[in-house]
């Protein structure tokens, strides 16, 4: 795994460049679509590595739970299968564009209930990709001032949780964040 990039809020969140698929943490966050059957990008990548036990579960929270797709900004939590980490908790992130002016709130809906779930489950450690920020079109500067706005609110109110790693596929994804990030100080 690559190393470490940076931190902020007393180093519960770290930043990460590489593949979020290697982080043996509690839970890693996917950014998945509504049908939770999987697709490109992160999701699957998750899929490959994870195994068939994560397609499994995401078809029973379909059948039993989510009949007509996970909607947008809401999470459900599989196991991680052959993943390093224990848990996988996926997430729908906002199209850029194509949500009336709510894009904004919805990601950070993802990354907030993403933290609320693990933090339920008694998770002390989660790593998260950039949410929306690939073929969902997601501009990263914009994503990076509400991430790290979500992410010093939402901290404070789970001490459960030790560490959020916000994991980039690469340095320059990593670089928009940092000039970008408004994290409280
Ligand atoms: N590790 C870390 N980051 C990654 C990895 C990886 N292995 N792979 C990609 N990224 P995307 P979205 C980065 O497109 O925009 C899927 O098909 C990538 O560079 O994976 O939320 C789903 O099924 C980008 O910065 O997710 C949905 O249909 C970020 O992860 C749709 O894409 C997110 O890119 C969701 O689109």
């Amino acid at each position: 795994m690559p190393p470490e990039v940076t931190q902020y809020l007393d180093g519960r969140v770290r930043l990460y460049v590489g593949d979020l698929t290697e982080h043996a943490v509690d839970a890693i966050v996917n950014a998945a679509n509504s049908s939770l059957l999987g697709g490109g990008g992160v999701d699957g990548a998750i899929h490959r590595r994870g195994g068939a036990a994560i397609l499994d579960a995401c078809r029973k929270i379909r059948q039993h739970e989510w009949p007509d797709g996970l909607p947008t900004g809401e999470v459900v939590m599989t196991t991680g299968g052959l993943l390093p980490a224990r848990y996988v908790i996926h997430t729908v992130g906002p199209i850029y564009g194509r949500h009336a002016g709510k894009e904004a709130a919805l990601l950070a809906a993802c990354y907030r209930n993403a933290l609320e779930l693990a933090a339920r489950n008694g998770l002390r450690t989660l790593a998260l990709p950039g949410i929306s920020t690939g073929v969902y079109g997601y501009p990263a500067e914009e994503a990076a001032t509400i991430v790290s706005r979500t992410l010093s609110e939402a901290i404070p109110l789970h001490p459960g949780i030790a560490e959020v790693r916000l994991v980039f596929f690469n340095r320059q994804q990593c670089d928009v964040f940092v000039g970008n990030q408004q994290f409280a100080a």
